[in-house]
C-alpha cells in the first residue's frame, strides 16, 4: 500500500482526552475513530490489526474443535425472559422496539440464543458434546465507558458456548477452552495469566479470567510471583482431569485472583516476599455455569438410558477488540507503537528518503512490489524526519530505509523497530528477513 494513497491519519499532537497511552496511540495512529461515547469506527491501520487478532482467535478456537457460526447482534427480550434475564441484566443492556412495538435488545452476549439455536436441532446425547462460538459485535450500555477501545459500548468479543451431557465432560470443555486461551494470547506475545475470578451476570460457580499485567488496567489481581516468570502455556498439565471447582489454581498449583474472588487465608499461606499485588486487563473470561440456561430454557435431550438430561453448559469470552488495546500497552515506547510480528498490520514499512530520485525510487518499489500486500510503503514527499516519526508511531516490526547512498550501491537499511537495531543488508535479505517473521502467521 502506498502511504501517499492510503486513508492512514496519524496526528501530530497527542489528543486531550486520552488517559492512557494505548487510546493516545491509537488516535494518534489513526486506527480508530470516536463516533460517540464508547463507540468507534475502525479506520483502515486499526482494522487490519482487529483481523489479525481475531485470526490468531479463529485459528486456535478451530483447533480446539469450536465451529463458528454467526449469530445476529439484535435479540428478541422473550429469549431473555425465558432465562429470566431480561429484567435482571439491568441498564447496561441496550433496550429497543421495533415497529411493532416488540421489545428487542442489542445483544450484551449470547447465552440464550445459542441455547435456543441448540434446542433446536439436538435429538439425543449423541449430539452432544459440541462447542459453537462467533466473533461478533456486543452492546453494553457501560456506566463509564473510557480508555478507548478497552472499555467501549460497542466492542467485539469472541463468544464461545459448550454443550456437554454431563458436568465431567463440561470440564473437560473447560480445559480445553483454558489451553486455547493460553495458546492464543501466546501466539500474540501476551503474557496472560489465568486466574480465579467472580462469575457475575454470566452465573455459575466456576470462572477464570485471562489478565495481562498493566498499571492501566481496570482490575485489582493478587497472584504469587512465580508466575510472572512463568511460560504458562509450557507450565500446562493438559492432562489433569480431577474437579475443577474447589481449586484455586489447578493449572499451575500457584495463588491468582481478581479481588472479587480473594482469598485472604489461601493469600496468607504465601510467603510475603512472593506475594503481588497488581493491576491488569482482562482479556479473557470463561465461565463454567452447568445447567443454568439449559434448565431455564428447555432444553433437554435423551440421554444413553433415555431419560432426559439438561446439557451441561460453559461460555468462553475473549474482548477481541479490547486486545488490541492490551497489546499496545503492552508494546509500545515514547515514540509509539512495537506490534509482534504476529498482528502487526503491515509487516515491513519501505521508507523512500529521497522520493523522486531514480535510484531510490526504484529500489523502493522492488521492496514494496516483493514484499505487497504486506508493506507499507512511504512514497510522501516529506522529509525524512516526519516518515521516520510515522513509521515509529505506527509500529511496523520492520522499517526497511532507503537513502540515495545505500540506493546507488543496491544496499537498504533494515531497522527492527522493537529493538532499535539496525543493519544494513541486501534487498533480498530485506525481503526474506521481512518474510520469515511473518511465516507462521500469513502476509495477508
Ligand atoms: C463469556 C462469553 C461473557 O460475556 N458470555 C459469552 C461470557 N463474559 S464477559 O467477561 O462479560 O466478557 C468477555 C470479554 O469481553 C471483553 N469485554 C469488553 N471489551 C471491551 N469493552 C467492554 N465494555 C467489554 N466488556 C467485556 C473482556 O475482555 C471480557 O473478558
Amino acid at each position: 500500500m502506498r502511504l501517499s494513497q492510503a486513508f492512514l491519519p496519524t496526528l501530530k499532537e497527542t489528543p486531550a482526552d486520552a488517559q492512557i497511552a494505548s487510546h493516545r496511540l491509537m488516535l494518534r495512529a489513526g486506527m480508530v475513530r470516536q463516533t460517540s461515547a464508547g463507540i468507534y469506527a475502525w479506520l483502515p491501520l486499526g482494522w487490519r490489526v482487529l483481523r489479525r487478532v481475531e485470526r490468531i482467535v479463529r485459528e486456535e478456537q478451530d483447533a480446539a474443535g469450536a465451529q463458528e457460526i454467526l449469530m445476529p447482534t439484535i435479540q428478541t427480550a422473550d429469549l431473555w425472559r425465558q432465562s429470566g434475564r431480561y429484567d435482571a441484566y439491568g441498564p447496561e443492556m441496550l433496550r429497543l422496539k421495533d415497529r411493532h412495538e416488540r421489545d428487542m435488545l442489542y445483544g450484551p452476549t449470547n447465552e440464550e440464543m445459542v441455547t435456543e439455536i441448540f434446542r433446536g436441532y439436538a435429538r439425543s446425547y449423541r449430539d452432544l458434546p459440541r462447542n459453537l462460538y462467533h466473533i461478533q459485535w456486543k452492546f453494553r450500555d457501560e456506566v463509564r465507558p473510557r480508555f478507548g477501545v478497552m472499555r467501549g459500548r460497542e466492542f467485539l468479543m469472541k463468544d464461545a458456548y459448550s454443550f456437554d451431557l454431563d458436568r465431567e465432560g463440561a470440564q473437560a470443555s473447560y480445559r480445553r477452552m483454558f489451553v486455547a486461551y493460553l495458546r492464543t494470547f501466546a501466539r500474540m506475545g501476551l503474557k496472560a495469566i489465568p486466574m480465579r475470578a467472580a462469575t457475575g451476570p454470566i452465573g455459575g460457580n466456576l470462572s477464570h479470567e485471562f489478565v495481562v499485567l498493566a498499571e492501566t488496567g481496570e482490575s485489582q489481581v493478587f497472584l504469587h510471583r512465580d508466575l510472572l516468570d512463568f511460560d504458562v502455556l509450557r507450565a500446562a498439565t493438559p492432562d489433569y482431569e480431577g474437579d475443577l471447582s474447589p481449586m484455586v489454581d489447578f493449572w499451575t498449583g500457584r495463588y491468582a485472583a481478581t479481588d472479587e474472588e480473594h482469598d485472604e487465608a489461601a493469600w496468607g499461606a504465601i510467603p510475603e516476599d512472593r506475594r503481588v499485588s497488581a493491576r491488569g486487563i482482562e482479556v479473557g473470561h470463561i465461565f463454567y455455569f452447568g445447567t443454568k440456561y439449559s434448565a431455564s430454557m428447555d432444553l433437554k435431550v435423551p440421554g444413553p438410558d433415555g431419560a432426559l438430561v439438561a446439557p451441561e453448559m460453559g461460555s468462553y469470552g475473549i474482548g477481541v477488540s479490547r486486545l488490541v488495546g492490551a497489546l499496545i500497552e503492552a508494546n509500545h515506547d515514547e515514540a509509539g507503537i512495537r506490534w509482534p510480528d504476529s498482528v502487526a498490520p503491515f509487516a515491513a514499512a519501505v521508507l523512500n528518503l529521497k522520493q523522486g530520485d531514480a535510484a531510490c525510487d526504484a529500489l523502493c518499489e522492488r521492496l514494496h512490489a516483493a514484499l505487497s500486500p504486506d508493506c507499507l510503503y512511504d512514497d510522501r514527499a516529506e522529509r525524512a524526519g516526519v516518515k521516520f516519526a510515522d513509521a515509529d508511531l505506527m509500529g511496523h516490526p520492520w522499517q526497511a530505509i532507503v537513502g540515495p547512498r545505500g540506493a546507488a550501491a543496491g544496499r537498504v537499511e533494515l531497522k527492527r523497530r522493537a529493538t532499535g537495531e539496525r543493519q544494513e543488508v541486501s534487498p533480498e535479505d530485506a525481503v526474506a528477513r521481512v518474510r520469515e517473521s511473518r511465516k507462521d502467521v500469513g502476509a495477508g
